[in-house]
């Protein structure tokens, strides 16, 4: 089982995995000792293939560290210990994950409540919502956030899938509003899970629509519920309030909710995915990313500087276009493809 994740990582980290390894090569070809001069070169490799500069210089310390206290001299352990403090941040971000459950007593979420200029929440008390918070358990509501083209609707796709293969029932809800054409791509998604969606029409307040699709989910006994939102480009519109809205209104009528907020990111972006993490996880409180496209071409340092600056775990990675290209994410597995043959 692990061998055919880390099989699958492989490839999906051709590009990474070969870029690190000429690099690697280029600079302990010939050296016989560790030097510091070997560290600075060590971390131009690791910022290159895309590890960012805190996790860069985290991983290299902790390796100077370790070679220090354990009296290592051979360059030839080196791949194996950055291995091994690759894992250890993506272990750590897994353990820290942010939901709200782990979060520290007494310690608010950010989206919580409205800033300056942003609109009151209007939440109608319905028969629904009262029995969403009376009820213990209810629906494990996710909401799949990120910019335009990311991945998104097909994420939403792929997990219905997998959610209903493991026995769930599942609805999906169109919260793109502004695109014409959102929802149908999401219709057609649902179809292919076998599971149904709740959507509105375009131009819909989309946090109406979000707290329709919970109604109805909570209403039909559904187990999650997956919800679907617009990426238009954060910088224009403002996005980021929309969503804040979103979560503030499934909070009301179903305390706990959304459970997850996930951010899917285009794994061939490179840097700007690290902004576009740091601008979501500070308006949203994310509770993962998943990694989409990372099949190839991806720029799979990302996901560590992902899991050592801002202490998000990856949770799935997608790896192609249809239904059953999603995986688990498993950090060793991931460190292993890196560094393997
Ligand atoms: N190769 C590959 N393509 C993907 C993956 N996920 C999404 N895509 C493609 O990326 C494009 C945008 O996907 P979409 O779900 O519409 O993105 P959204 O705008 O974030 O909802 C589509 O052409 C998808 O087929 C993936 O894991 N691998
Ligand atoms: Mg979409």
């Amino acid at each position: 089982m692990v061998l055919s994740v880390l099989g699958k990582f492989k490839g999906s980290l051709r590009r990474t995995r070969e870029q690190l390894k000429s690099g690697l090569e280029r600079v302990l070809r010939g050296r016989a000792r560790i030097d510091d001069d070997l560290f600075e070169e060590l971390g131009e490799i690791l910022i290159s293939a895309d590890v960012g500069v805190a996790a860069s210089e985290r991983i290299l310390d902790r390796v100077k560290s370790r070679v220090r206290s354990n009296g290592v001299d051979d360059p030839g352990e080196i791949p194996r210990l950055l291995q091994e403090e690759i894992e250890e941040i993506l272990e750590a971000a897994s353990r820290r994950l942010t939901a709200p459950e782990k979060r520290p007593p007494g310690e608010r979420p950010r989206w919580e409540r409205p800033e300056a200029g942003e609109g009151a929440d209007e939440v109608p008390v319905t028969e629904a919502s009262m029995a969403a918070k009376e009820g213990t358990g209810g629906p494990r509501v996710m909401m799949v956030v990120g910019v335009n083209g990311t991945g998104k609707t097909t994420t939403i796709g792929k997990l219905a899938k997998r959610y209903v293969d493991e026995g769930q029932r599942v609805l999906v809800a169109a919260c793109d509003t502004y695109r014409a054409a959102a929802a149908e791509q999401l219709q057609i998604w649902a179809d292919r899970a076998g599971v149904e969606m709740v959507g509105s029409h375009s131009g819909a307040d989309p946090a109406s629509v979000a707290y329709d699709a919970l109604s109805s989910t909570v209403a039909r006994g559904g187990d999650v519920l997956l919800i679907d939102t617009a990426g238009r480009l954060h910088t224009r519109t403002p996005l980021m309030e929309e969503l804040r809205k979103m979560k503030r209104v499934l909070a009301r009528l179903h305390p706990g909710a959304p459970h997850d907020t996930l951010l899917v990111l285009d794994a061939t972006t490179g840097q700007n995915g690290l902004s576009q993490c740091r601008l979501f996880h500070e308006a949203l409180d994310l509770t993962g990313i998943v990694l989409a496209k990372l099949d190839g071409t991806a720029r799979g340092g990302i996901v560590i500087a992902a899991a050592e600056e801002l202490g998000i775990p990856v949770r799935y990675v997608g790896t192609g276009e249809t239904i059953a290209d999603i995986a688990e994410f498993d950090p060793r597995s991931f460190a292993a493809a890196l560094f393997s043959d």
